[in-house]
């Protein structure tokens, strides 16, 4: 496989900061040298700059950062169109707000190759609002409602060229949904699987009845990681830990399925908080969670602490 590397040091839409230090924070962890342990080329392309600002205002006055936000967005938007001809673009985030244009950059290439997008969303939240029903303000919290076409975000967020098809969108490992967003995601239908799902029926099974249908059709699947779809004891680097998290095993378990799957065409490393991590656990979790995803088995893992 041919993995690019994209460092999207955006954390304007989570409203605090230090997701900006995420792609060194993956870097630092190791990510390249895995992929290349495992027979991967690995082209880092280093951090993506914003666009130059243009003049964007929104009625809701509770919106944090739109400007810069939408700066970052129209920056990637493009970038990710470019490099998903190249290879496999890895966007190393940066808050989950960059999904709004890493996901419609390769919904515009899916489109051009006569091809349809799949999103995996690994997340605690659905991460659905709109600009008018968000009530934090952080942005982080609209990017699905975005690429999957929902109304409201025309003339501020880039122009979307191909909107996902709600119907082609998983969300697995959601504990935190506001109402607004519940009441719009069920409309839309969007699959959720929530905690209790997981518990219920085993990750497993959840995952690979979606991937049936990514296959069957032909798709392309983007996945969207955010790191609090993990529970906060095995991944603290992060602004908001949300308990009840997947496990160590669990989250092992859906890259390793994914990697036999061989469908994923785009991945997204985001919200990972160095500055909130303790040593590098989080950082280092999701490297070797992208591992299992590129093709490391148990028997050939190295053994970590975390010492
Ligand atoms: N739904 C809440 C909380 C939230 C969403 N995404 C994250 N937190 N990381 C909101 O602010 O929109
Ligand atoms: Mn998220
Ligand atoms: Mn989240």
């Amino acid at each position: 496989m041919d993995c690019i590397l994209l460092g999207v040091p955006v954390e304007c839409g989570s409203g605090r900061k230090g997701c900006n230090m995420g792609p060194n924070g993956l870097r630092a962890a190791g990510l390249a040298e895995a992929l290349r342990g495992l027979g991967h080329t690995v082209r880092d392309l280093g951090d993506l700059t914003p666009a130059a600002e243009r003049a964007v205002s929104h009625p809701n006055a509770k919106l944090k950062a739109l400007s810069e936000t939408v700066s970052w967005l129209d920056a990637l938007v493009d970038k990710a169109f470019e490099i998903s001809a190249d290879g496999l673009p890895i966007f190393m985030g940066g808050d989950h707000v960059m999904a709004a244009a890493s996901v419609a950059g390769v919904a515009r290439r899916a489109q051009e190759e006569g091809r349809p997008l799949f999103v995996l969303w690994l997340d605690a939240h659905t991460d659905f609002h709109t600009l008018e029903t968000t009530d934090s303000g952080n942005l982080h919290g609209t990017p699905a409602a975005y690429f999957t076409g929902q109304p409201g975000f025309e003339g501020v967020f880039p122009p979307l060229a191909a909107p996902v098809d709600p119907k082609n969108v998983c969300m697995i490992g959601i504990r935190s949904v506001d109402p607004a967003e519940r009441a719009t995601i069920r409309g839309a239908g969007v699959t959720v699987h929530d905690m209790r799902a997981i518990d219920e029926n085993g990750i497993a099974g959840l995952l690979t009845a979606f991937l049936e249908k990514v296959e069957a059709e032909n798709g392309m699947l983007h996945v969207s990681f955010d790191v609090d779809f993990l529970d906060p004891t095995v991944a603290p680097g992060v602004g908001t830990t949300v308990p009840g998290g997947a496990t160590f095993r669990e989250a092992h378990l859906v890259m390793e399925i994914l990697h036999d799957s061989g469908l994923v065409t785009s991945l997204d490393l985001v919200e990972l908080n160095p500055f909130l991590d303790e040593r590098g656990k989080a950082a280092i979790l999701m490297t070797d969670l992208t591992a299992s995803l590129f093709g490391r088995r148990v028997m050939d893992r190295p053994t970590r602490s975390y010492g």
